[in-house]
């Protein structure tokens, strides 16, 4: 009996045009955007923690941190004020792998991640697993300036990059979708580039 096999094959490259969301423009450099002044977190201070609600679930410090898996995601990446930029180069832990050290097969609907610099912003706990999100570590091969976010950052790249949250220091998972710094102020609670989720009501 012949076995049909559809379309497992190799998929055909995207296009450059497809690659771009509605009503994006490509760059070639790496602005910075920062809802304030750049935090200056010094390695021996900096902690990761993982909470359920206000519980704690587990911590590492830098050095605890590193010595988690390592991957490494190539992907475009698109901010809300409608730069976009190809190919960016991440290294650092999956969340899958995170999660996966903490022991936690399953996290709550929504997550909030928060920064340094007191920001924080919401993504459903599936947008970070299954291989789509890290908290990234080095860009370019080289560690992230604390510009872009070191010593660490959030990388969602299929979300517009305000979900990427720079200066990460907890991920907090909730059982209800909660507004993050920019979400309170009228951007969409999921962000979607290529539906152009830009804000509330989009
Ligand atoms: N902690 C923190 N993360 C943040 C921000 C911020 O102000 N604070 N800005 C967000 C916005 S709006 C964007 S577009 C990206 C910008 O990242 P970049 O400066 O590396 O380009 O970071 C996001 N993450
Ligand atoms: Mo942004």
């Amino acid at each position: 009996m012949a076995i049909t096999r559809g379309f497992t094959g190799k998929q055909r490259e995207k296009t450059e045009a497809e690659r771009l969301p509605p009503g994006q423009a490509l760059t070639n450099d790496f602005p910075v955007l920062s809802a304030g002044p750049t935090p200056q977190v010094k390695l021996e201070n900096w902690m990761f923690t993982l909470k359920h609600g206000p519980q704690v679930i587990a911590r590492w410090n830098w050095n605890e941190f590193n010595q988690l898996p390592q991957s490494k995601m190539k992907r475009d990446i698109h901010c809300v004020t409608t730069w976009s930029k190809f190919d960016t180069m991440w290294q650092g832990v999956m969340i899958d792998d995170i999660l996966a050290a903490a022991g936690i097969d399953e996290a709550t609907p929504f997550t909030l991640a928060h920064s340094y610099d007191d920001y924080s912003t919401n993504v459903p706990t599936a947008d970070l697993t299954g291989g789509k999100a890290m908290v990234a570590t080095l860009y370019d091969g080289k560690p992230i300036t604390p510009d872009h976010g070191g010593p660490a950052r959030l990388v969602v790249p299929h979300l517009y990059f305000w979900k990427s949250a720079k200066w990460i220091n907890a991920l907090q998972f909730t059982n209800s979708d909660t507004a993050g710094f920019w979400e309170e102020r009228g951007y969409h609670m999921y962000g979607d580039p290529f539906r152009e989720q830009r804000y509330s009501g989009d």
